[in-house]
């Protein structure tokens, strides 16, 4: 049976993988090649960046054992989290480290770029949930300087991608988190472009380079940077839009939640919803692969857990992640929930403190034992799951009858059953490794290994996936506590 093999390059915001995978039999499996830590640096004045060389280098060693691995290696892709970009100068060097989405210099930007660029005009164009961090906002915080300077502007994905091969493109499903295209075209928005231009002094019709669709093969590494030259492909390189592709879907009626650092919770759709009522729900429409639309809400996630968790261990207090959650399990339900989308949650920091406080703010108490707080932290992100997906339903007319949790979250166990009370839906929960999964799928075809659109795509990911089914009912927790819990707030 003839076997083929790639390697995807996934980073998150806390940390990163390089994953070989092998098609054989309508089947992919996967096998790690490298892992490393991620997360913002704080700089001395404070700022935060990424140490983008390090991950660059990391990606690259990863992508190198691949090869060593798999000799026959057929192409390689990367995904990242949304967002972010780094300035190269003429000479193809980065001009800063990339600024981190969570540094506080976007703080108050949304309000004052929408006094000369109204929000419903933005998302009428855009598509684009108002979210302080989207590139759009941090161009516009960013001031007039460097810009002389600056040859090219490329998102993170783009940057690791020209770094293999010197190819500056942009795919569109991250350039979809920027709020800078035209979403039903899937272009640019001249008009935003203009506008930041002439108001903040970006000249970013000038620096962004063309376009690219998911599955475009950008071309070979460079000489010297693996051991023989390696297509290059550009994947579904927002980390959600390769996520999406990986869920073991055999229906178009399911919602999906995306479960990291964050938790994207939302639709797969065939066009973008531009509504004034869809823009007041704050829900996004990015692009998928294969011309689709994820029609999606950003919900704080395991994050806010994280942050706990890296408090607790710096006060020695040492708990591992699995007895955290068994902690949380044995706690009471519902006992305290907060608006875990409340984005004083957004910046690192003192997450018990906050937590604390909107508790407090809503006629609460949370206790301060780690199960309480991770028991508060998982029913407050069900119930945040079940307003998304319902809102999503009636905001866009389409139904569904599954939720599937694909990411590192799916493996949380007590998460996903309460995402199956809350929602009152059948959860489907897997792969793990979606991400990863959904990039080597999109490679796949690109080199001709597999044929057909998302759902033969799917197929392979069915395949390939080891699922856990989660039904509501099970816990003793009926729907008015839900619906009691959410009236706190
Ligand atoms: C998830 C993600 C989200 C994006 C956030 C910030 O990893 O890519 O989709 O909103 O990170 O970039």
């Amino acid at each position: 049976m003839t076997h083929h093999a790639f390697a995807a390059a996934d980073l998150g915001a806390s940390s990163g993988r390089v994953m070989l995978g092998r098609l054989e039999d309508g089947q992919i499996t996967l096998e790690e090649m490298h892992r490393f830590e991620n997360g913002p640096v704080r700089s001395r004045d404070g700022a935060l960046h990424w140490a983008f060389d390090e991950l660059a280098a990391a990606v690259r060693e990863g992508f190198a054992r691949a090869l060593a691995a798999e000799p026959e290696l057929a192409s390689v892709g990367i995904d990242t989290w949304g967002v972010d970009y780094g300035r190269l100068d003429a000479e193809g060097r980065l001009l800063e480290q990339p600024w981190c989405y969570r540094d506080g210099r976007t703080d108050g930007v949304p309000e004052r770029f929408f006094a000369d660029f109204p929000a419903d005009r933005l998302y009428a164009e855009t598509g684009a949930q108002v979210q302080q961090f989207n590139t759009v906002f941090q161009l516009a915080a960013s001031g007039a300087e460097g810009w002389d300077e600056t040859e090219t502007l490329l998102f993170i994905p783009d940057l690791l991608n020209y770094g293999l091969t010197s190819v500056a493109a942009s795919e569109v499903t991250f350039a979809s988190t920027a709020a800078v295209l035209d979403v039903a075209a899937r272009q640019w928005s001249e008009a935003v472009l203009a506008h930041l231009e002439s108001r903040y002094g970006v000249p970013a019709s000038r620096v962004l380079p063309a376009l690219v669709e998911p599955g475009t093969v950008l071309g070979p590494t460079a000489d010297g940077v693996l051991a023989r030259p390696v297509p290059v492909v550009a994947v579904g390189s927002h980390d959600t839009a390769s996520a999406v592709v990986s869920v073991p879907a055999t229906t178009e009626r399911f919602a999906y939640i995306s479960s990291g650092t964050w938790s994207l919770v939302g639709l797969e759709l065939a066009a973008p919803v531009l509504t004034p009522e869809s823009a007041a729900a704050n829900f996004t429409n990015e692009l998928g692969v294969d011309g689709t639309v994820r029609y999606l809400k950003n919900v704080m996630g395991l994050w806010v857990l994280q942050e706990c968790a890296r408090t607790w261990r710096e006060a020695d207090i040492e708990i591992s992640w699995a007895e955290l959650v068994d902690l949380a399990a044995d706690a009471p339900a519902l006992a305290c929930v907060v608006d875990i989308d409340d984005p004083r949650l957004l910046k690192p920091g003192n997450m018990l403190g906050r937590l604390t406080q909107l508790a407090r703010e809503t006629g609460q108490s949370l206790r301060p034992d780690p199960g309480a707080v991770a028991r508060c932290i998982l029913d407050s992100l069900a119930l945040a799951y079940r307003d998304a997906i319902r809102s999503a339903c009636a905001l866009s007319g389409h139904a569904v009858d599954v939720v599937h949790i694909v990411g590192g979250g799916s493996q949380n166990q007590l998460l996903c059953q309460l995402t199956a009370e809350a929602t009152g839906l059948p959860v489907v929960a897997g792969p793990a490794e979606g991400t990863a999964l959904g990039n080597l799928l999109v490679q796949a075809r690109a080199v001709g290994a597999i044929e057909g659109g998302l759902d033969a795509l799917r197929r392979v990911a069915i395949a390939s996936s080891d699922v856990r089914r989660y039904r509501p009912g099970v816990l003793p927790i009926p729907a008015h506590r839900w619906d009691e819990a959410r009236s706190r707030f």
